[in-house]
C-alpha cells in the first residue's frame, strides 16, 4: 500500500520481533471492515446485536482484569527522568525497549498483524497528524475505524514523509502483571502490550492525541488538551465556541452535548458538539486560538447515559456502534446498563458473561466503566464545523472540578496568566463511585494529570508561553466552573445538566463585554442577578451561597496547592508561584 521507506523498515522490524503469521493492511474500505466483523463474530471476539433495533452494532467483552486505563503501568520514557517529571512513571528508554522487546518477541505467532494507517484530525488538515497502529486485535481495528480516520487516504496523505507516530499493540495473553502502556515521546513511538481495553489499546486516543501530542505541541508551539469543544448558537444564529477541561466523572460528555432548558430553546439557543474529550489548539492567522477535535467518534462511559441525562449521546449509539462490557438483553439482543432506564432485562447476560435475572440481580449488570464506541456523525447535535480543517475559534476556556465547598458555581480568571494558575490548581473530590475514601481532594491540573507526555511544570510553562503569543483581546478568556457545590446539609445546590447553559451564557457575555462581574479574592464573580434563573426553583440565597467564597476553606486549599506544587521544585514557573502568593494574600486580607 505504500513505498514509504521509513514505514516499510519499521514494519519489517516490528514483524521480525512479533512474528505474526500474516500481515494485513487496513485500507479503510467498508468491504474489508465487513469481512473483519464477520471474522470477529465467527471467533466469538464480537457478538452481533439486533440488526433491526441496533443496526450495525456489535458487542465485545474484555477480560475481567482488563477494564480500565492502568495509570500505574503507563510510562513516559524520555531520555532523562527530569523530562518526564514527578507525575509520570519513567524508565530509561533503552531499558524499557529491552524489557518490552522480550515481551513482544513472538507475541503474534499464529496471529494476524493488522496495519492501520490513521489520521488524528481531518485528513490533510494543517492541525492533523498521522499515526500507524500495528495490532493483533480485530476489536482494535474496528474501534479505530470509528474513533479515527483510517485507511488508504491516510497513507496516501503521508506519502514519503517519515513523520508519523509509530504505534504497536499486542494483546499477548492480557497478563496484568506484564501490562505496559509506554510512550517514547522523542521517538514518536507508543508500545502497548497485554491489554485489550480501549483506553490502553486505541493508541490514537490518550497515548497519541494527548501524551505524544502534548509533547509535539510543546516543541511545535501548539496545544493538545483533554477538552470538549462545543458551539453555542444564539437566536441571531451566531455561534461562539467554548473548550472545557474536567477530570473524569464531572460530566464532560454531557456538557459537550447539552440540551438547553426549554425557555432558551424556544428563544432559539442551540448547542453544537465539536468534540467530547480532546482538543488540539493552534493560534490562527488572525491571532485567535482555533481548535479541532482530532477524533472521529466518542468512546463514552455507558452507565448513567439515558434519554434524560444525555439524549444526544444515547442517540449516537443507536447504529454502527461497538459496546464493550455493558449487559445484553438475551431476549432481543439489545444492550442495557445501570442508569439507562428502570427496566433491567430479566433474561440478561451480565458484563462478565454470566447469565442472570437482571430484575433481581444485586451486582452491576454493566461494568461501571463499560463503554460505547460511536461515530461522531451519529450525534444529532454534531457541529457542521466538525470536519472543518481549520478548526473553530475559541472564545472561552473553561476548567472545572467536583468541589463540595471550595469553588463557586463560576468565576473568571483576571487574565491568561491567572487562568493558567486556575487550570494548574484544578482539583476534584473523590466520589463514592471510586474506590477509596470519599471527599479526598485529587489535584488534576487541566484534567491532564494522566496525559501530559513530559514534565508537568514545563507544561504549565508552555501554557504561559502560548498566552504570550496572543494579544489579550484575542486570547480566549479563562473560567472555572463547579456544578457540584453542596449546601451544609449535603444537597447539590445547582441542578446541573441542561441548566449549565445558564452559566455558559454568562461566560460568553463576559467574553463579549456584555455582562458584569465583581472582584473577589479568587477572580471575577457574577452577582446573583447576572445568572439567569428563569423557571428554576432556586432562591437568591441559594444562588448567593453557590457564588460565595469561603476564605477559610480556600486558605486550606492553598496549603494543599503549595504541597502539590512543591514536588516540581525549581522547575515550577515563577508566574505560578507569583499567582499562588497573590491568591494567599487576597484571602488573608
Ligand atoms: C476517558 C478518560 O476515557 O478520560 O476519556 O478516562
Ligand atoms: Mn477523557
Amino acid at each position: 500500500m505504500t513505498n514509504n521507506k521509513t514505514v516499510l523498515d519499521w514494519l519489517k522490524e516490528m514483524t521480525d520481533m512479533c512474528k505474526p503469521s500474516s500481515v494485513i493492511w487496513i485500507d479503510g474500505s467498508e468491504a474489508q471492515l465487513e469481512e473483519l466483523r464477520a471474522e470477529a463474530v465467527s471467533t466469538g471476539e464480537m457478538i452481533k446485536l439486533n440488526e433491526e433495533k441496533l443496526p450495525g452494532c456489535y458487542y465485545h467483552r474484555t477480560a475481567e482484569n482488563d477494564v480500565a486505563r492502568v495509570e500505574d503501568r503507563t510510562f513516559i520514557c524520555t531520555p532523562t527522568e527530569e523530562e518526564a517529571g514527578p507525575i509520570n512513571n519513567w524508565m530509561a528508554p533503552d531499558k524499557m525497549y529491552a524489557k518490552l522487546r522480550a515481551l513482544y518477541d513472538g507475541s503474534m505467532v499464529g496471529r494476524t498483524m493488522y496495519v492501520i494507517p490513521y489520521s488524528m484530525g481531518p485528513v490533510g488538515s494543517p492541525f492533523s497528524k498521522i499515526g500507524i497502529e500495528l495490532t493483533d486485535s480485530i476489536y482494535v481495528v474496528l474501534n479505530m475505524a470509528i474513533m479515527t480516520r483510517i485507511g488508504k487516504a491516510v497513507i496516501d496523505e503521508l506519502g514519503d514523509n517519515p513523520d508519523f507516530v509509530k504505534c504497536l499493540h499486542a494483546k499477548k495473553d492480557v497478563n496484568p502483571d506484564e501490562r505496559y502502556i509506554v510512550q517514547f515521546p522523542q521517538d514518536s513511538t507508543i508500545w502497548s502490550i497485554n491489554s485489550a481495553y480501549g483506553g490502553n489499546v486505541l493508541l490514537g486516543k490518550k497515548c497519541f492525541a494527548l501524551r505524544i501530542a502534548s509533547y509535539l505541541g510543546k516543541n511545535e508551539g501548539w496545544m493538545a488538551e483533554h477538552m470538549l469543544i462545543l458551539g453555542l448558537e444564539n437566536p441571531q444564529g451566531e455561534v461562539k465556541y467554548i473548550s472545557a477541561a474536567f477530570p473524569s466523572a464531572c460530566g464532560k460528555t454531557n456538557l459537550a452535548m447539552l440540551i438547553p432548558p426549554e425557555y432558551l430553546r424556544e428563544k432559539g439557543y442551540k448547542v453544537w458538539t465539536v468534540g467530547d474529550d480532546i482538543a488540539w489548539l493552534r493560534i490562527g492567522p488572525d491571532g485567535r486560538l482555533y481548535a479541532i477535535n482530532p477524533e472521529a467518534g466518542f468512546f463514552g462511559v455507558a452507565p448513567g447515559t439515558s434519554e434524560k441525562t444525555n439524549f444526544n449521546a444515547l442517540e449516537s449509539t443507536k447504529k454502527n456502534t461497538i459496546f464493550t462490557n455493558v449487559a445484553i438483553n438475551n431476549d432481543d439482543m439489545t444492550v442495557w446498563w445501570e442508569g439507562l432506564d428502570k427496566n433491567p432485562p430479566k433474561n440478561a447476560t451480565e458484563w462478565t458473561g454470566k447469565q442472570v435475572d437482571g430484575t433481581t440481580y444485586e451486582g452491576n449488570l454493566a461494568h461501571p466503566n463499560s463503554r460505547f464506541t460511536a461515530p461522531a456523525i451519529n450525534c444529532p447535535c454534531i457541529s457542521k464545523e466538525f470536519e472543518n480543517p481549520d478548526g473553530v475559534p475559541i472564545s472561552a476556556i473553561v476548567f472545572g472540578g467536583r468541589r463540595a465547598k471550595t469553588a463557586p458555581l463560576v468565576y473568571q480568571a483576571r487574565d491568561w496568566e491567572h487562568g493558567v494558575f486556575v487550570g494548574a490548581t484544578m482539583a476534584s473530590e473523590t466520589t463514592a463511585a471510586a474506590t477509596g475514601a470519599v471527599g479526598v481532594v485529587r489535584r488534576d491540573p487541566m484534567a491532564m494529570k494522566p496525559f501530559v507526555g513530559y514534565n508537568m511544570a514545563d507544561y504549565f510553562g508552555h501554557w504561559l508561553e502560548m498566552g504570550k503569543k496572543m494579544d489579550a483581546d484575542k486570547a480566549p478568556k479563562i473560567f472555572h466552573v463547579n456544578w457540584f457545590r453542596k449546601s451544609d446539609d449535603g444537597k447539590f445546590l445547582w441542578p446541573g445538566f441542561g441548566d449549565n447553559m445558564r452559566v455558559l451564557l454568562w461566560i460568553l457575555d463576559r467574553c463579549e463585554g456584555k455582562a458584569d462581574a465583581v472582584e473577589s479574592p479568587i477572580g471575577l464573580l457574577p452577582t446573583v442577578d447576572d445568572i439567569d434563573t428563569t423557571g428554576l426553583d432556586i432562591s437568591k440565597e441559594e444562588l448567593q451561597e453557590l457564588l460565595s467564597v469561603d476564605k477559610k476553606v480556600w486558605l486550606e486549599d492553598v496549603e494543599n496547592q503549595k504541597e502539590y506544587f512543591a514536588q516540581f521544585g525549581d522547575r515550577l514557573p515563577a508566574e505560578i508561584k507569583k499567582q499562588l502568593e497573590i491568591l494567599e494574600a487576597n484571602l488573608s486580607k
